[in-house]
């Protein structure tokens, strides 16, 4: 009783205010901590007496849960390692195309090198990326037998010091480490306005379990030093690369934190997917979107194919978290959908609500409607911890 008083509280609070208080004062990691609990309040306060909710199958009582990466336990961590070299190691099941898709992870690579112009700067950023790494999720989990739901890389630690990240500390438990030393020049981010010096990385990527040649790509890789290949499906088999660049990761921080979820931005689903995207008027701003690529730094700048490099499901699953946290705190906005529908084309026709989200055969295509509640059972059904 008293838990559920706290919530009505807490929640009448939110309603009053018009946004959650949060600690201001506080770290970005705890911060997002308060926005956890709230979202969590709101989701708990949101499912009582709803019919449909009720009706549906998924709760928040049996949704499941992704969880950072560094609170998953050793054999956690492994399994989930073990099953992204599974689908490195697999067979690809979408040789239709003609692309160099080598393997089955190579699938999702060369989905996403296609879709790249209709799933970025639009409408569908959010849902289609959502939709994305539940496939990869479900992939994990039904061809190579994880037992876990997605982890997610929290921004929030280790932004002065990535190497010192669990998720990039290049020990048996992470997704291997900073890149060997290769001499560069920096790369070039927000459309060649943002410049990033060197890092200590830019090579191959030759720590930690898994043992990935990439196939696709690069395709517009922002580091120097790094080729485009002359077309988007080539087959250009190598290794991955990372150069971690904490002039990025401190970006990852709580006043962008605070601007997006209660902040000027935190208002409509389009300031909240622009600022989250960098697409501000100000193009020296990269957004929490590009940062945690630009963090990653070598495959990871390439807006195309730096799906290559395994953190990114790890940078989505938070981006993910971020946007949940944002949609249980904002129910009026939790269901709008703002943009075009073609990348750096504001005139193009806009998204609507059941624009299909194009799987390419991954899976069935879906409208963007059904992906936008994550208990919705259609077929999300989870939370974040
Ligand atoms: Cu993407």
């Amino acid at each position: 009783m008293r838990v559920y008083l706290a919530a009505l509280v807490a929640l009448l609070a939110t309603r009053t205010t018009g946004a959650p208080t949060v600690d201001e004062s506080k770290d970005a990691d705890t911060i997002m901590g308060q926005l956890q609990s709230k979202a969590m309040e709101a989701l708990v306060e949101a499912e009582k007496g709803t019919p449909r909710r009720q009706a549906s199958r998924c709760s928040v009582g049996n949704a499941h849960i992704r969880r950072d990466w560094e609170k998953l336990g050793t054999d956690e961590k492994l399994d989930y390692i073990r099953a992204v070299q599974c689908l490195a190691d697999s067979p690809p099941k979408l040789p239709q195309y003609g692309w160099a898709n080598k393997n089955r992870y190579d699938d999702f690579v060369a989905v996403h090198i296609n879709k790249t112009t209709s799933i970025h700067s639009t409408g569908n950023f959010l849902s289609y990326h959502r939709f994305f790494v539940y496939l990869w999720e479900k992939a994990l989990r039904e061809e190579c037998g994880y037992n876990g739901y997605q982890p997610y890389w929290n921004w929030f630690k280790y932004t002065d010091d990535l190497g010192k990240s669990p998720v990039f500390d290049g020990s048996s438990t992470s997704l291997g480490g900073d890149g060997d030393y290769f001499p560069h020049n920096g790369s070039m981010g927000g459309g060649n306005t943002i410049y990033f010096p060197p890092g200590k990385g830019g090579g191959c990527v030759t720590s930690g379990p898994l043992n990935l040649t990439i196939n696709l790509g690069p395709i517009t890789p922002r580091m120097d030093g790094l080729s485009p290949v002359g077309s988007l499906f080539e087959w250009n088999p190598r290794c991955l690369r990372r150069d971690l660049t904490m002039a990025a990761s401190r970006n990852l921080n709580a006043v962008n934190l605070l601007n997006l979820t209660v902040g000027d931005a935190s208002h409509t689903i389009q300031l909240f997917q622009n600022e989250l995207q960098g697409a501000r008027t100000d193009p020296a701003f990269l957004g929490m979107h590009g940062s945690g690529h630009f963090a990653m730094g070598a495959d990871g700048t390439d807006l195309y194919a730096s799906i290559n490099d395994p953190a990114f499901w790890l940078h989505h699953a938070m981006l993910d978290r971020v946007y949940w946290a944002w949609q249980a705190l904002h129910p009026a906005e939790k269901g709008k959908i703002a943009g075009g529908t073609v990348m750096r084309e504001p005139n193009s026709p806009s998204a609507e609500l059941n624009d299909l989200l194009d799987a390419m055969g991954l899976d069935t295509n879906k409208p963007i409607e059904d992906l936008l509640d994550t208990l919705g059972g259609t077929p999300l059904c989870y939370i974040y911890e």
